[in-house]
């Protein structure tokens, strides 16, 4: 029992990591309180599904990812930030920096990718 919550915790403290690469770590008192509701909150190796809206900053075809400025994602409790998630040719291709976009999430552990993309 007591390593199944350290490894929700160490879970859900990598996340965020990976999610504040670049960010200021303002999230973490919203973090720390949410804690005692973990019960209901999907175990780390489960992907979660999210959807989001920001601005494209930069495109990277040859790394396969790309750069959102993107707002609070509540399903993930991340803040506003800036950040590359992988996305598939489909997505670098159509899309183009300086695009306002709606866009769909996968969060797998640590990393993100952008499933869906549409311009506003
Ligand atoms: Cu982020």
């Amino acid at each position: 029992m007591n390593y199944l919550r350290l490894s929700l915790v160490l879970g859900l403290a990598s996340l965020t990591a990976a999610c504040g690469q670049k960010a200021e770590r303002s999230a973490s008192s919203e973090m720390t309180d949410s804690m005692d509701n973990m019960a209901m909150a999907p175990a780390a190796t489960t992907p979660i599904l999210a959807k989001g809206h920001g601005t494209v900053t930069a495109i990277d075809k040859g790394a396969g990812t790309i750069t959102l400025a993107h707002g609070p994602i509540p399903e993930v409790k991340w803040p506003a930030m800036t950040m590359a998630f992988k996305a598939a040719p489909t997505i670098t291709d159509t899309a183009q920096v300086g695009d306002e976009v709606n866009f769909d999430l996968r969060i797998d552990g640590s990393a993100g990718e952008v499933t869906a993309i549409s311009k506003k």
